[in-house]
């Protein structure tokens, strides 16, 4: 018998193939709570394939900077990034649509008993719903050393950036942090995180797909 777990998975920036491979790997159950760090799209080379499964798998995904900008360039409020500009172009208009919906639902941030996940950062000594949106989706840049000023009660799970000196492995302080962006777009790994026994599976990157574009 399984216990339930939750599966973070780090940020998968339209790599269907990778994400495929993972969740074949993982074969979640019906119980296990399934979470995405967010940065769904953008830069890789699937993007309708990966909402694709994204949606069949009626998980939850986190807003990342790169949902936002989307969304906010929907709105006027935002320019849309090149990159952005691009998934935009390989997408047909309705697929489209069904994104800036899905990102519209993509809360910023998940408050487990267990775990915090964002995909971007958080400020020390705010609580979480306000902090602001721009340092929770990864909008707005910190320095790197944002991480060490933290004093939560909880793990905390982000996505966004790769943390660790070690290629393509996650940044673990066991207990306390889990940096899961391990840049598999860049033609490194894409990477989920088990809780709570913190059990770290990932699949390689077919390729540098960043490169191409
Ligand atoms: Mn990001």
């Amino acid at each position: 018998m399984n216990t339930p777990n939750t599966i973070l998975i780090g940020d998968i920036h339209s790599c269907s193939l990778e994400f495929r491979k993972l969740i074949d790997l993982l074969s979640p159950s019906v119980g296990d709570n399934l979470v995405l760090m967010g940065d769904l799209l953008n830069k890789g080379p699937d993007p309708e394939g990966t909402l694709e499964l994204f949606e069949s798998l009626q998980c939850l995904c986190l807003q990342g900077n790169h949902d936002l900008n989307h969304l906010e360039a929907s709105r006027g409020k935002a320019k849309l990034k090149e990159e952005g500009k691009m998934t935009k172009e390989m997408m047909s208009e309705k697929s489209y649509h069904r994104y800036l919906e899905a990102v519209k639902k993509m809360p910023l941030f998940l408050e487990a008993d267990d775990f915090i996940a964002v995909h971007g950062a958080l400020l020390p000594g705010i609580p979480l719903d306000e902090q602001p949106k721009g340092v929770l989706t990864g909008s707005v840049s910190l320095d790197r050393s944002w991480k060490d000023h933290l004093d939560l009660d909880r793990p905390l799970v982000v996505g966004h950036k790769r943390y660790s000196t070690t290629e393509s492995e996650p940044s673990i302080i066991k207990g306390k942090f889990y940096g899961i962006d391990t840049g598999c777009v860049y033609g490194g790994r894409l990477t989920a995180l088990l809780l709570p026994e913190g059990k770290i599976v990932q699949v390689d990157a077919a390729k540098n797909y960043s490169a191409e574009i």
